[in-house]
């Protein structure tokens, strides 16, 4: 059972990197739109996050971006010409849709896909759906390379079950694992799915925001429960409070983490958060798992400073020694009272025994932290032996990678920018190298020249 470990893979930041201030709802994205970005930096910091676990000790692979810009999408759309001179016509008539089309939003891999690992599932195989992202359409392109990136890395069907996205219409937004949380005694043991949800499509007259979109519905949650085989005594279904998404939690993970036995949240974070608990605590002591919740009160932290902050976008690690770790991003300490709170941490009696700061700006800025950048993949050592190596993180990797990003990737892109045909070419040698060095084969296949 010790056996069975938690992989991070994180996405690695593509070439395209950009503001575009496509995410409404987001408040990091809405304000730092049209903004230039560096996205050699971005992936940068990717990678240094990566090489901190690692150092650790933790288990972590990656995701390679996605082909950026998506020139079939705009060929679809009625775009005709070259490739420089569909780009042109492009920013000329719609700025976002050139954003969007750019976009390089695969990196938060914890909107990838949600997984079930093979303790849960009856059929003891590693489930996987990729999320279909319908809320933004920047996003509602990824889940088809995701899905084949997916059954690439998690090949052998002994052990791994791949399903299709979800009908890709707003009753059944899917947006993946920063909607859902494992918890369990140990990763090897039974454990109970914690899914979230932001409204119940079918059922209009329901709590739902005013303001903001609830990307994730109840009936996508449901879909995915069934096709992973988790029986409703290892579920449990909760939705988020309406009035928080209003004030920019447009995924759970903006205000809870779980692991193991744990849960760090918001005491906003849940409509009918007493039932929830109480549902976690009884379910979790029926797979003999105790669980340890850990709320932060509204008069000690608003939903503002969370959402300034991604105090809860940090990742929940389990340390070889006992006890937490909590990997935060930098905003955390620059946020006078969120810092304080971080201070007092030991004398809470949790479980969280140090806390990791790690700059992560570039990302932050389009809402991007720590738990967005990462899907949690729980394996056990057979499972794990039958991942694709070439994506598993190591020393030579990482000196390897960040070579590849100094030959590739520009230090400021603007909207305008993200037209110049140079660009497409750039991004498409980049990621012809990044398939050799992960030893991907042809995974690419670009759509050359004029239609
Ligand atoms: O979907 N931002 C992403 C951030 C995703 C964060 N993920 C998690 N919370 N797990 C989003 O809103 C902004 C892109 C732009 O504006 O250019 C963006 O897509």
């Amino acid at each position: 059972m010790t056996q069975t470990v938690e992989v991070n893979f994180d996405g690695l930041v593509g070439p395209t990197h950009n503001y575009s201030g496509l995410s409404f709802g987001n408040v990091a994205s809405e304000s730092h739109g049209r903004e230039t970005s560096n996205p050699r930096e971005a992936a940068r910091q990717g990678l240094l996050k990566m090489k901190a676990l690692h150092d650790r000790g933790f288990v972590q692979g990656l995701l390679p971006p996605h082909e950026r810009p998506n020139l079939a999408i705009l060929r679809q759309l009625g775009y005709r010409g070259s490739d420089a001179e569909v780009l042109a016509i492009v920013l000329r008539d719609s700025p976002v849709l050139l954003g969007s089309v750019c976009s390089a939003s695969a990196m938060w891999t914890a909107n990838a896909a949600t997984v079930s690992p093979s303790a849960d599932t009856l059929d003891g195989k590693v489930h996987f759906t990729p999320a279909n992202l319908t809320a933004k359409f920047h996003r509602s392109f990824e889940h088809q390379t995701t899905g084949r990136l997916l059954q690439r890395i998690f090949a052998d069907p002994r052990h791994f079950q791949h399903h299709t996205a979800l009908p890709s219409t707003q009753q059944f937004g899917d947006e993946g694992a920063a909607n859902h949380t494992r918890l369990c005694r140990d990763y090897g043991a039974p454990g109970i799915e914690l899914f979230v949800y932001g409204r119940k499509a079918f059922d209009e007259r329901t709590p739902r925001p005013a303001q903001y979109p609830a990307r994730h519905t109840l009936e996508a949650c449901q879909a995915v429960q069934r096709l992973h085989r988790l029986p409703d005594s290892r579920v449990v279904m909760a939705q988020q409070q309406p009035d928080v998404i209003d004030q920019g939690v447009f995924h759970n993970d903006v205000i809870a983490v779980g692991n193991r036995e744990m849960l760090f949240y918001h005491e906003q974070a849940f409509l009918d958060s007493q039932w929830v608990m109480d549902e976690l605590h009884r379910k979790l002591a029926s797979v003999g798992s105790a669980f340890y919740p850990l709320a932060v009160s509204a008069t000690e932290l608003s939903v503002e400073d969370a959402v300034q902050s991604y105090l809860f976008n940090s990742q929940l690690l389990a340390l070889s020694s006992g006890g937490m770790l909590l990997l935060v991003p930098s905003e955390c300490e620059k946020h006078p009272r969120v810092a304080a709170y971080l201070k007092s941490l030991p004398q809470r009696g949790s479980p969280i025994r140090e806390v990791l700061i790690m700059d992560l700006k570039q990302s932050m800025k389009n809402g991007g932290g720590p738990a967005c950048l990462r899907l949690r993949v729980c394996l056990t050592a057979e499972e794990l032996a039958a991942v694709h190596p070439g994506v598993l993180f190591s020393e030579p990797l990482f000196q390897q990678l960040n070579q590849w990003i100094d030959r590739h990737y520009r230090d400021r892109l603007s909207l305008k920018d993200l037209a110049d045909p140079a660009l497409l070419q750039e991004s498409r040698a980049a990621l012809d190298e990044l398939t050799a060095i992960l030893g991907l084969g042809a995974f690419y296949s670009f759509q050359q020249g004029a239609q």
